[in-house]
């Protein structure tokens, strides 16, 4: 044995004891296997498009759904390179990219300035986990071809199989999920798959991404998105079906040797102040850090500076406060630096401490800038301030006068609670009802030793429309933030939570969801961390019954009876549709809706927040003519849910 062929083998094998690290252990490099890490395979070869797009070589991403669930994500970049690897001699680059944990796009010196990071775990991850891949790389004027099996090596090693079409260079990945590894399903969701393409489009100017779901027979409806105004068309976007404070969109950017930041604004007559979202290499950082950080102290200081200096502001006054100027305000904030350090519970955090003083120093700078030349805008940002800072102490005084009567520091529950008797949050599920009727029948069917249930009568405040002041004076909002025991806003305390589950339970019916969503919406708004904790849930109570053999079935949708009649296709018994919560008895509800056994629970998920910020605004905000048409066509399609 020669001493090449002899290394070829270690490395031959260290190949595939990568891969079956992987395999072994997915968690470690996709999150999970359920709907979440599914979807991540889709993300970390569009991620490397977008890489391609970054290092200005690619203009479009087509992703497509074929008929039989495989994803394909072609792009027009420069193509995966096709030669020898200088390190495994045997094998094509290319091979190396789909075989070879982390070979990702990093590989050869130069590389890329800046790449995505976290889901930078490379493709041979998406290899690893797929019972079938097929790649093919238009580069040098071939097409070449390769293919891999159950997450190994190259079944069919690459070869060139024609010409490239004129001109053309580019990859196309197509790749079989493996359902061993994801047993929980390899459906993909397209509105998941949408929302996160929308937002890539969004922070990468110019890019063209597009969409198509073959598995839907007939429509085969193409999604397009490309923004040439990048993260200014972004904060449009949010803003659009809310009520804009003045039309222009502020924008600037800067850098310096090491990282760079852009920055789109402006302001609507809403009283949200939590309305910046921020970005690191083109991932959605929930939980801010220090690129945030930087901007809201410089965006603090030049507001204040600027009502000071302009009189909006007297001597004597006391100064605004961080939230007074962010009421209203939707900003993005896009930074792209070499060495992301992804921190926090959900590993969303910046914590490169460098990049708050590039952003504070160019916030600090341009938006004084901006306030100068754009005074009619600045008059009227001042101006809101100044009011929301009035509301602030109002809300104040509003606040002491409910605590004083102890509703909200969890000395008295609310007297609609039926409360679990189990004092373990960790167990415990506090289940929200609509109307009194249902709350009745959910109290009968509970298990009390778990289940607490709080009936809420009618539309409970829509949150988005009102500051917190009058939203306090709520009876229901009251009960909730009491029930739920860990405050609200700026002041909630996950720790403090009674529960580790809150489950909506509404009707299936147009009215129940639009009841689920006004109570989403202030969980979202009020309550964030526990939304995006995981501790929202949503029950499913059926809308068939029909009965076999005199015993009665309950199915959840139309889907679910589409399936029943096809394994029952002698099953010519009517099927009553139920009406309401109200009409079950307590064991039909317990059977249907709460036995930990057999019920189906929907947790809620947001998974680009800054999408779901506008669709929340489109259901909850001012414009009438969008939420109708919005709840019109989707008022069956559970948006921000993952199964
Ligand atoms: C390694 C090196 C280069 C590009 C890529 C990988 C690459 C990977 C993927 C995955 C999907 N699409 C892709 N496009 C490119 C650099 C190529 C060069 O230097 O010419």
């Amino acid at each position: 044995m020669t001493q090449t062929s002899v290394s070829y083998n270690a490395e031959d094998i260290q190949v595939l004891e990568g891969l079956e690290a992987v395999r072994k252990r997915p968690g470690m490099y996709i999150g999970s296997t359920g709907p979440t890490g599914l979807h991540h395979l889709v993300y970390e070869v569009v991620d490397n498009a977008v890489d391609e797009a970054m290092a200005g070589h690619c203009t479009q991403i087509e992703v497509e759904i074929l008929k039989d669930g495989a994803c394909e994500v072609r792009d027009n970049g420069r193509g995966i390179p096709v030669g020898a690897h200088h390190q495994y001699e045997e094998l094509t680059a290319a091979e190396v990219v789909l075989t070879v944990l982390h070979a990702g796009g990093k590989f050869g010196g130069e590389g890329y300035k800046v790449s995505g990071g976290l889901h930078g775990v490379g493709v041979s991850v998406v290899n690893a986990l797929s019972s079938k891949v097929e790649v093919e790389i238009d580069r040098e004027g071939k097409r070449h071809f390769m293919s891999f099996k159950d997450g190994g090596e190259a079944d069919k090693k690459l070869t060139i199989i024609g010409d490239a079409p004129e001109k053309r260079t580019g990859t196309t990945v197509r790749f079989w999920p493996d359902i061993q590894i994801f047993k929980e399903g390899i459906d993909f969701r397209s509105t998941t798959l949408l929302e996160r393409f929308q937002m890539m489009a969004f922070l990468n100017k110019g890019l063209e991404i597009n969409f198509v779901d073959n598995r839907i027979n007939g429509t085969n409806k193409k999604t397009s998105y490309k923004y040439d105004g990048g993260i200014k068309d972004f904060v449009q976007h949010v803003n659009a079906s809310k009520d804009a404070l003045f039309e222009k969109v502020g924008f600037f950017q800067d850098d310096d040797d090491e990282q760079e930041v852009e920055i789109a604004f402006q302001w609507n007559t809403g009283f949200n102040s939590d309305g910046i979202h921020s970005f690191a290499n083109g991932i959605s950082t929930t939980e801010g850090g220090m690129h945030e950080q930087g901007f809201r102290t410089a965006l603090t200081r030049a507001a204040n500076k600027y009502a000071r200096d302009n009189g909006q502001l007297n001597k004597s006054d006391d100064g605004l406060q961080g939230e007074d100027i962010r009421e209203g305000l939707t900003a993005i904030i896009s930074v792209r630096l070499r060495e992301p350090q992804f921190e926090g519970q959900t590993k969303s955090k910046l914590g490169n401490v460098s990049i708050k003083s590039l952003v504070e120093k160019a916030t600090g700078e341009h938006l004084r800038d901006w306030l100068e030349e754009n005074p009619a805008e600045a008059k009227l940002i001042t101006q809101k301030a100044v009011q929301a800072a009035r509301a602030r102490i109002a809300a104040r005084s509003a606040r002491d006068a409910t605590r004083r009567k102890s509703a909200l520091d969890g000395a008295g529950l609310p007297g609609k609670l039926t409360d679990c008797s189990s004092k373990n949050p960790e167990e415990s599920e506090l289940y929200i009802v609509e109307g009194n009727s249902a709350g009745g029948s959910a109290k009968d069917a509970r298990d009390p030793g778990t289940m607490a249930i709080l009936p809420i009568r009618g539309k409970i405040l829509n949150v988005e429309r009102s500051r917190i002041d009058k939203m306090l004076n709520n009876t229901e909002v009251q009960a909730l933030i009491s029930a739920i025991g860990a405050g609200f806003g700026d002041e909630f305390d996950i720790e403090k939570i009674r529960y580790h589950k809150i489950v909506l339970l509404a009707d299936a019916d147009v009215d129940g969801s639009h009841i689920r969503t006004l109570l989403l919406t202030f969980l979202y708004r009020q309550m964030k961390e526990l939304v995006l904790n995981g501790h929202v849930y949503i029950a499913q109570p059926p809308l068939f019954s029909t009965e076999v053999k005199k015993s009665k079935i309950y199915l959840k949708d139309e889907h679910a009876r589409e399936l029943f009649l096809k394994d029952n296709p002698k099953h010519k018994a009517d099927f009553g549709r139920l009406k309401g919560l109200g009409e079950m008895n307590a064991d039909e509800l317990w059977d249907t809706t709460l036995d930990p056994e057999k019920r189906t629970l929907l947790k809620v998920t947001v998974e680009q927040a800054s999408i779901a910020d506008e669709v929340f605004s489109k259901l909850m905000g001012e414009d009438v003519d969008s939420r109708k048409t919005f709840i019109q066509t989707n008022a069956k399609d559970v948006r921000f849910l993952d199964i």
